[in-house]
C-alpha cells in the first residue's frame, strides 16, 4: 500500500489529500499535513471522496448516437464534423463550453485549439458563471487579473470581512483558518450576507443587508475612512489613479444615514462595522457569489477594491481583497485563458498579444477578438448560429441561468459533443457523442487553487474502462483535423512545459503571471512537483501592472435591482449545501454526504410562509418569469422578509422538483457576462396534493410518475419523497421490485404500507398517507442493510418493537450523529463547547465540518434552557 500525495477534487481551497490505495478501486483519505493550503484538515465532502471512486455510474467507452463506438471511430467523427462546419461557415460556427473542473493542462490545449487554430475565440466556461465579475474588476482596478491575497493573509489579519460567501458551506477549511485566527489572534469577523447562514453564527457582526446593495454599503464605507482619515494619502499619490471627480461624488448620499437606508439595516450595526473597519489596517475582505453573480458583479467587485487601494490594505501581510474561487482549478482555467474574453497567459486580444501568441503558438489563423460569453453562446447555439458544440466536465443543461433555453439549444444543435466522467448527465441527454473522461483519482496533472498555489493532481487509479484523460481526447481530434505538430503531446508535462513558457514569452515582467522557470521542467520534477505559489506578494512594492504602474479606482454607482428586474412580490436567492457539490454527479453517490440535507428546501421566512397560507413541511410552487419548479417549505428565521433561498444542486437525475436551474433569468453584468443568479423575481404557493409519502429501495427507476419525487443515496439504496394526486396503489405498481409483500391499503383513509422481501430481507418499502404521520425514515433504511427482514408488524408499523431513540436529522457526517442525540447531550451533560460536544459524542471531531451547526445547537440548547 503506498500513500500518494494529490488535490481535492472539489472546491476552490485546493486541500492536499494522501491518499492510501487499499484495494480495486478503493481508498483511504487523509489530509496532507504538508500542504500549504490545509496542512491536513479537509471537510466533509474532501474526506468522503473514497465513497465517490467506484465505477457507479461512470461513462466507461465512447457513443455515438447512444451506441458504443471504438475511439477511432469517434475521434474521427468529432474531428470530421468541427472541419466540415467550419469549412462551411465559418471558425465561429462551433464552440467549447468548458470548466473549471479541467487541469489545467486540459484547458490549455482546449484554449489552443480553439483560439489559435481553429481560430476563433468562442470558448467559454462555467467559470463565466461563477468569477467573471472578479476577472472584470481585477483588470479594471489592477490592469491585470491577479487575486492580490493569500490564505497566510487570514492568519495575520486583525479583521476578516466575508462579503456574500458562506464560508462555513463553500470554503470549510478556510472557514476553520479564521476559526483559527479568532480563537488564537482575536480577529474580529463581520459577515455581509442577506441571509443568516451558519457562516454568521461567529461572528462579531452580521449585516444582513438588503440582496444587491452592496455598492452603497462599500461606497459609505469608503466616505467613513475618508471622515475618519485612516485613507492612504502616500499611497493614494504613489500608487492610485482616481478618475476625474471621484471623491467629490463620494461626498453625496453616502452618509450613514442614506446607506443604512439603501442597504435596509440599523444604522448602529453598520457605523460599528464601519468603525471597526477604521481601527484595523489588517483587513481581509474575502468575497464569493453574493458578490460576483450579480447584474452589478463587476461594480461591486471594484467597490470593495476601492476601499482597500484608498486605504492601502493590498500588497501588505494580512491586508488584502480577496476573491475566493469556487472549482478546483477556477484559477488555472484564468492563467491559460480559457474565459472568450481573454487570449492566453494573462494576455487579452490587443493586437500585440494576438501577434505574441501568435508567433508562440505558430498560430495558422488566431481568433484576434473576444468570443461569445456563455449565456449569448447558448443563445446563439439555439438561433442556429453556432452548429457544433462540444461541452467538458460541466453540466449547462442544470448550471447555466433559464436552462429551459439551455435544453432548447442542445435540443436544436446540429452536433452536440459532451465529455464527462458520468454516463447520464442532463446535458448528456443530448449528446450526439459521449466522450468518457477520466474522473479524480485518475487524472494527473495541476490545478491553482484561490490563493494562485499550483499543486498535482495525481492518479491512484488505472483510468476506469476506456476513458482518456481530457487533454488526450482534444490532441487526438487537434491531430485528425491537420494539427498533428502544434499537438504533439505524449504526456501533462509535456502540456505544462509549453504552458510555462508562454507565461513567460515576451513578458519581460509586464504580467505578474509567470511560471518560465517551469518552461524545462524534467518529466521526474513536474511528477514531484511540490505545491507552490505564483506572484510572490502582489503588488507589495506598489506597482501595478497597469498603465503608469498604477492601479485604478473605479466611480461605481448603486443602482436599485429594479431597475433590470421585473416587479414581483419576492426575490429568490439560490446557492450551494454544505454537503452537495453542483449537480451532484459525484456527491450524489455519497450516502453519508446526502443525509446533510435530503430534499430541495424552500427557505422561507415564517410570515411570508403565513401569508401564503404555508406551513413547514409543505410543497410550494416557485416560479419565476422563466419556468418553475417545485420545494420543500422550510420555514427559517434565517431569510428576510419577501426572500427566498433555493438549492442548485438537483437535476432531472433525481428530481421532478427542486429544479432551481429553471428560474433565474438570463441577465448578466454588463461587464462581464456574469448572471445574476443571487437575485430573480419570483412567487410562490403551495401546492396541493392529496397524498404524500416515501419509497426507500435497494434500486428505483429513473423516473416516477408523480407530482413531485426526489431521490437520494442512502445506505444501501435509495430514498425517494413523494407526493400526489389520483390512486397511490398504482404507483406502488410501478415502483415496487417483485417479491414477498406485506401489506396494508386502507382504502377508507387512502394510506398505504407496503414492504417488500426477497430471501429474507427487505429489499423495498413504501409508505402513502393522506392526513396521518408517516414513519420514521431512519429505522426503515437501516432495514435495507439488515440480514434478516424485521417482523411483519413491525415493518408495517415502520419501526422496530423496542422503542428506540430518535437521533433527528444528521448532523456529523463522519460518525452519524444526529441533532436529538447532540441536543439531549447538550442539555443533559451541561456541554457548553464545542470540544466539549466532541469529547462526549465524537461529532465534529473528524472533519469539522458541522462544527458550525453544533455551535448553534449550544446556542439554542442554552437559549430554551434560560426560557423555561
Ligand atoms: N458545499 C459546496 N461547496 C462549494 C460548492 C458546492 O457546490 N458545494 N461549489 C463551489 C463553487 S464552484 C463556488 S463558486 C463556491 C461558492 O461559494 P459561496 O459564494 O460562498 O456560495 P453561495 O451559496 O453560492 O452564495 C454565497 C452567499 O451569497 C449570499 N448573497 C446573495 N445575494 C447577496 C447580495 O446581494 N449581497 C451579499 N453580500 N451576499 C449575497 C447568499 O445569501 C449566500 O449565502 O462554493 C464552492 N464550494
Ligand atoms: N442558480 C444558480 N446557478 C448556478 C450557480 C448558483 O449559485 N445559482 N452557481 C454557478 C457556478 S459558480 C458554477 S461553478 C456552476 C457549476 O455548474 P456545473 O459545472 O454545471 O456543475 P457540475 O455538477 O460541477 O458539473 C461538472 C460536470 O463535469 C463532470 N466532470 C467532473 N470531472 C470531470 C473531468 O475531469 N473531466 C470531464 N470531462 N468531466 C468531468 C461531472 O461529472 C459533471 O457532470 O453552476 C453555476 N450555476
Ligand atoms: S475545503 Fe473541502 S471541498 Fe474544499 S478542497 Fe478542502 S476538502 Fe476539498
Ligand atoms: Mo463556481
Amino acid at each position: 500500500m503506498k500513500t500518494i500525495r494529490t488535490t481535492c477534487a472539489y472546491c476552490g481551497v485546493g486541500c492536499g489529500i494522501a491518499a492510501t490505495v487499499t484495494g480495486e478501486r478503493q481508498v483511504t483519505i487523509a489530509g496532507d499535513p504538508e500542504h500549504p493550503a490545509n496542512r491536513g484538515r479537509l471537510c466533509s465532502k474532501g474526506t468522503h471522496l473514497g465513497e465517490t471512486v467506484g465505477l457507479q455510474g461512470r461513462l466507461l467507452h465512447p457513443e455515438i448516437a447512444g451506441k458504443r463506438a471504438s475511439w477511432d471511430k469517434a475521434i474521427r467523427q468529432v474531428a470530421r464534423k468541427f472541419a466540415d462546419t467550419i469549412a462551411r461557415y465559418g471558425p465561429d460556427s462551433v464552440a467549447f463550453y468548458v470548466s473549471g473542473q479541467l487541469l489545467t493542462e486540459d484547458y490549455y490545449v482546449a484554449n489552443k485549439l480553439m483560439k489559435g487554430f481553429i481560430g476563433s475565440a468562442n470558448i467559454d466556461t462555467n467559470s463565466r458563471l461563477c468569477m467573471s465579475s472578479a476577472v472584470a474588476g481585477h483588470t479594471r482596478a489592477f490592469g491585470e487579473d491577479v487575486v492580490p491575497a493569500s490564505y497566510e493573509d487570514l492568519d495575520q489579519a486583525d479583521l476578516i470581512v466575508l462579503v456574500g460567501s458562506n464560508t462555513a458551506w463553500c470554503h470549510p477549511v478556510v472557514y476553520q483558518r479564521i476559526m483559527a485566527a479568532r480563537a488564537e489572534r482575536g480577529a474580529k469577523l463581520v459577515v455581509i450576507d442577506p441571509r443568516r447562514t451558519e457562516t454568521c453564527d461567529e461572528a462579531d457582526i452580521h449585516l444582513q443587508l438588503r440582496p444587491g446593495s452592496d455598492v452603497a454599503l462599500m461606497k459609505g464605507l469608503l466616505a467613513h475612512c475618508r471622515d475618519a482619515g485612516v485613507l492612504d494619502a502616500a499611497f493614494l499619490d504613489a500608487s492610485v489613479a482616481a478618475p476625474e471627480g471621484f471623491w467629490e461624488a463620494l461626498g453625496e448620499g453616502n452618509d450613514l444615514w442614506s446607506t443604512a437606508a439603501a442597504c435596509d439595516l440599523p444604522p448602529a450595526d453598520l457605523r460599528a462595522f464601519y468603525e471597526l473597519f477604521a481601527r484595523h489596517p489588517r483587513t481581509v475582505t474575502m468575497f464569493s457569489q453574493g458578490i460576483n453573480q450579480s447584474v452589478r458583479g463587476t461594480d461591486q467587485v471594484n467597490a470593495i477594491i476601492n476601499v482597500h487601494l484608498a486605504t492601502g490594505r493590498i500588497g501588505k501581510p494580512g491586508a488584502a481583497p480577496f476573491s475566493i474561487t469556487g472549482q478546483p482549478n477556477a484559477m488555472g482555467g484564468r492563467e491559460v485563458g480559457g474565459l472568450a474574453s481573454t487570449l492566453a497567459a494573462h494576455m487579452d486580444f490587443a493586437p500585440e498579444n494576438v501577434d505574441t501568441v501568435r508567433r508562440f503558438w505558430a498560430a495558422p489563423r488566431i481568433a484576434d477578438k473576444p468570443g461569445l460569453k456563455a449565456v449569448d453562446l447558448f443563445r446563439q447555439v439555439r438561433e442556429g448560429r453556432v452548429k457544433a458544440l462540444w461541452v467538458m466536465a460541466t453540466n449547462p443543461a442544470v448550471s447555466l441561468p433559464d436552462a429551459g433555453l439551455v435544453r432548447e439549444a442542445l435540443a436544436a444543435c446540429p452536433f452536440v459533443v459532451v465529455s464527462d466522467c458520468i454516463a447520464d448527465t442532463d446535458t448528456s441527454r443530448f449528446a450526439h457523442v459521449k466522450l468518457p473522461a477520466a474522473g479524480w483519482g485518475e487524472k494527473d496533472g495541476t490545478v491553482t487553487n484561490s490563493e494562485r498555489t499550483i499543486s498535482r493532481q495525481r492518479a491512484l487509479f488505472p483510468l476506469a474502462g476506456e476513458a482518456k484523460p481530457d487533454w488526450w481526447i482534444m490532441t487526438q481530434v487537434a491531430r485528425e483535423m491537420g494539427w498533428a505538430d502544434a499537438f504533439g503531446y505524449e504526456s501533462g508535462a509535456d502540456i505544462y512545459r509549453e504552458h510555462a513558457r508562454l507565461s513567460t514569452y515576451q513578458n519581460g515582467g509586464k504580467r505578474l503571471f509567470d511560471i518560465g522557470e517551469h518552461g524545462a521542467i524534467t518529466n521526474c520534477d513536474y511528477d514531484a512537483m511540490e505545491p507552490f505559489r505564483w506572484g510572490g506578494t502582489p503588488f507589495a512594492d506598489g506597482r501595478f501592472p497597469a498603465p503608469g504602474g498604477k492601479a485604478r479606482l473605479v466611480a461605481v454607482e448603486q443602482r436599485p435591482l429594479d431597475d433590470v428586474l421585473p416587479k414581483w412580490p419576492l426575490t429568490l436567492n439560490t446557492g450551494r449545501y454544505r454537503d452537495q457539490w453542483h449537480t451532484m454527479t459525484r456527491t450524489g453517490l455519497s450516502p453519508r454526504l446526502s443525509q446533510h440535507r435530503r430534499e430541495p428546501l424552500a427557505e422561507i421566512h415564517p410570515k411570508d410562509a403565513e401569508a401564503h397560507g404555508i406551513a413547514d413541511g409543505d410543497l410550494v410552487r416557485v416560479s419565476t418569469p422563466q419556468g418553475e419548479s417545485v420545494f420543500r417549505a422550510a420555514l427559517t428565521e434565517s431569510q428576510r422578509r419577501g426572500e427566498i433561498f433555493t438549492p442548485i444542486h438537483w437535476t432531472d437525475r433525481q428530481s421532478s422538483g427542486g429544479r432551481t436551474g429553471l428560474l433565474p433569468q438570463p441577465l448578466v453584468d454588463p461587464h462581464s457576462g456574469q448572471p445574476g443568479f443571487k437575485a430573480t423575481p419570483a412567487r410562490m404557493e403551495k401546492l396541493a396534493v392529496e397524498w404524500r409519502g416515501f419509497l426507500i429501495a435497494r434500486s428505483v427507476p429513473d423516473s416516477i410518475p408523480t407530482a413531485y419525487f426526489t431521490k437520494v443515496r442512502v445506505g444501501e439504496g435509495w430514498l425517494v419523497e413523494l407526493a400526489g394526486t389520483g390512486d397511490p396503489a398504482t404507483l406502488a405498481k410501478a415502483l415496487l421490485p417483485k417479491g414477498e409483500r406485506v401489506e396494508i391499503i386502507d382504502g377508507g383513509l387512502g394510506g398505504l404500507r407496503v414492504a417488500v422481501l426477497a430471501e429474507g430481507r427487505m429489499s423495498a418499502a413504501l409508505y402513502v398517507t393522506r392526513t396521518g404521520r408517516l414513519p420514521d425514515r431512519e429505522w426503515l433504511i437501516a432495514q435495507l442493510a439488515a440480514a434478516d427482514a424485521a417482523s411483519s408488524v413491525e415493518l408495517l408499523a415502520g419501526r422496530s418493537a423496542t422503542p428506540q431513540p430518535d437521533r433527528g436529522p444528521i448532523v456529523c457526517a463522519c460518525f452519524d450523529v444526529g441533532m436529538n442525540t447532540i441536543v439531549e447531550a447538550i442539555a443533559s451533560q451541561r456541554l457548553v463547547s464545542v470540544e466539549a460536544v466532541g469529547a462526549a459524542l465524537s461529532a465534529g471531531t473528524n472533519c469539522g465540518s458541522c462544527k458550525p451547526a453544533i455551535r448553534r445547537l449550544i446556542g439554542e440548547t442554552k437559549e430554551a434552557a434560560h426560557v423555561r
